[in-house]
């Protein structure tokens, strides 16, 4: 009687560990998601929320140990432009999942100075006819316009001289080997009617590019297509090669945050067609070789932990809760 109660007993404790393991593992802890707003549908409380709390990440210290700069602004430039050279989240499978992350690290970040709303994005498949013009670049409730020659700027960057973010001073530009403090800069694709071309290249993101991209049923054509047309393209529109959106040091313009949450909302939607059969759905070939895997761990260099793409397949389990 004993013996059996003692054995019951040590079974009982052995098994604790493990289904609360299990348990901890499979329960689903999202129950109310975060919504995550195109940003012209958000009210203007919200959007102002929003700048503010991004005005208020330079004033919080960096969580990496450099000597270069000392605030979490420049963290999210700093460890996006280290993991790019040479190319680990660039160019390779990971590109949506470690993205996905750097925006919830990101979200994080503007909760840690106040902010309660979710990430947002820039629609800018809905944009495309008149991408200048869009409700993101209001000068009040938005993130300023395109950049100008400004004579307090390097030459070789075009100030943004109106909005939140004029004063914003980014510390690294297109490299990490040398501080070059600036005003944030932009440089929009200009039109040129000569040659067809509309303003910031809008017809390489409009509906119809999209519709050559959704319908693919291979997350590596996906990927593929996502990343190196819209994806691209909306950088090089907003940043040319005076603007901060250009460079690896893109997240220096918090209109970084919008578009990439655009390109999440994308992959969202494209995993949500067929969910059963794409929320894992994740391959390819990495950089270094060998082939992707859902237990690839994404770096983060000291300003996140590093995590599992398998723990950012879903956005409603594990680490994260939103919705689009
Ligand atoms: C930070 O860097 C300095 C200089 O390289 C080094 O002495 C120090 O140990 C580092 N601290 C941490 C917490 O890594
Ligand atoms: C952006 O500003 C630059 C510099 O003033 C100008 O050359 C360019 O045409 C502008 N782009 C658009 C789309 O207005
Ligand atoms: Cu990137």
């Amino acid at each position: 009687m004993k013996i059996f109660q003692l054995t019951a007993i040590a079974a009982a404790v052995l098994a604790l560990p493990l289904e609360e393991g299990i348990a901890a593992r499979q329960t689903p802890s999202c129950t109310s998601p975060k919504l995550r707003k195109n940003w012209a549908a958000a009210t203007a409380t919200e959007k102002q929320a929003y700048i503010d709390a991004v005005l208020c990440l330079p004033t919080l210290p960096s969580r990496l140990n450099v000597s270069t700069h000392d605030n979490l602004y420049d963290d999210f430039t700093y460890i996006h432009t280290q993991l790019s050279t040479p190319q680990r989240i660039h160019a390779e499978p990971v590109f949506l999942p470690w993205h996905r992350y750097f925006i919830q690290v990101y979200e994080d970040a503007l909760t840690e100075c106040g902010y309660t709303g979710a990430a947002m994005y820039w629609d800018w498949v809905a944009d495309s006819g008149a991408p200048a013009s869009a409700a993101v670049w209001d000068p009040v409730l938005g993130f300023g316009g395109n950049g100008s020659a400004s004579s307090d700027n390097s030459p070789d960057k075009w100030r943004v001289v109106d909005g939140p973010f004029r004063d914003l001073r980014p510390t690294y530009w297109s490299t990490l080997d040398q501080p070059d403090p600036h005003y944030l800069s932009r440089d929009f694709f200009p039109a040129i009617p000569q040659a067809g071309f509309q303003e910031m290249l809008g017809w390489q993101y409009d509906q119809s590019v999209m519709d050559t991209i959704t319908p693919l049923t291979t997350y590596l054509e996906f990927r593929i297509q996502l990343e190196s047309r819209p994806h691209a393209v909306v950088h090089f529109a907003i940043g040319g090669s005076r603007g901060d959106m250009g460079p690896f040091t893109s997240p220096n313009d918090p209109m970084f945050f919008l578009h990439h949450t655009m390109v999440d909302k994308i992959w969202w939607q494209w995993q949500h067609d067929d969910f059963a059969n794409r929320k894992l759905a994740y391959e390819g070939t990495r950089n270094d070789g060998l082939a992707a895997s859902l237990d690839d761990l994404m770096p983060m260099l000291g300003l996140a932990d590093d995590k599992t793409v398998r723990d950012y397949m879903d956005t409603e389990g594990g680490p994260l809760c939103y919705t689009y």
